[in-house]
């Protein structure tokens, strides 16, 4: 199993961590969108990542999208450690932060991409201060969640993950988008978590 990308992707990074969290075993190739494109255009014909390579030769098999690569991670893991319950209304808790903080985290990567990928006079300021503007409703609805430990309940699931990611992400880059203090509860669940071993394996590349 090979997984796809850079750890500074978060996507990919929260692949790398829930696959570390199942116990499972991966090589990583370590692409960027912007420098290895010609290669990961042949993995990937959207150019993206995070893809799953499942397998070996004729055999072998592309999942691209982390949403998706994260429901075979969950399957292959078993449902005593899948990180998202199979069904009913604990897996709908779970998919309701999951699906907060991933969209949250695609109005972020959108920003960042409004600032960096457009040459200054072509960025829409209006659009970047929408994208803003979504990204700071995500993040005050997930700092409303009172983690019981965890923001699901007594489990670290694909919420805790996933929002941790999310978190992390913007401190490094969009920092000014979570100053310190501003999301104590968030900012605090996602210090907690952090520190356990998958996640610090886990760490975001040099840019
Ligand atoms: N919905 C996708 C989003 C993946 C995504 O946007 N990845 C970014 C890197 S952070 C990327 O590949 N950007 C390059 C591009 O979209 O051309 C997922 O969950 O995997």
């Amino acid at each position: 199993m090979i997984l796809i990308g850079r750890y500074l992707s978060p996507f990919v990074r929260r692949v790398g961590i829930s696959l570390t969290l199942a116990g499972t075993k991966f090589d990583r190739l370590v692409l960027s969108t912007v420098t290895d494109r010609e290669k990961l255009l042949k993995v990937n014909p959207l150019g993206r990542v995070p893809a799953l390579i499942l397998g070996k030769g004729k055999t072998a098999e592309v999942l691209v999208d982390s949403t998706a690569i994260l429901d075979h991670v969950d399957e292959d893991a078993g449902p005593r450690r899948a990180l998202t319950p199979a069904k009913g209304a604990p897996r709908r808790r779970v998919q309701k932060i999951v699906f907060l903080a991933l969209g949250t985290l695609e109005k972020a990567v959108g920003a960042l991409y409004e600032k960096t990928r457009r040459p200054a006079e072509k960025v829409h300021q209006p659009w970047l201060d929408q994208l803003e503007s979504q990204v700071t409703a995500g993040l005050e609805t997930l700092n409303a969640i009172v983690p019981k430990p965890y923001l699901a309940g007594p489990k670290l699931t694909q919420a805790d993950v996933t929002a941790a990611v999310l978190f992390g992400f913007l401190r490094r880059a969009s920092p000014h988008l979570v100053p310190e203090g501003r999301y104590k509860r968030l900012e605090a669940h996602a210090k907690k978590l952090e520190k356990l071993p998958a996640f610090q394996a886990c760490q975001p590349e040099q840019p």
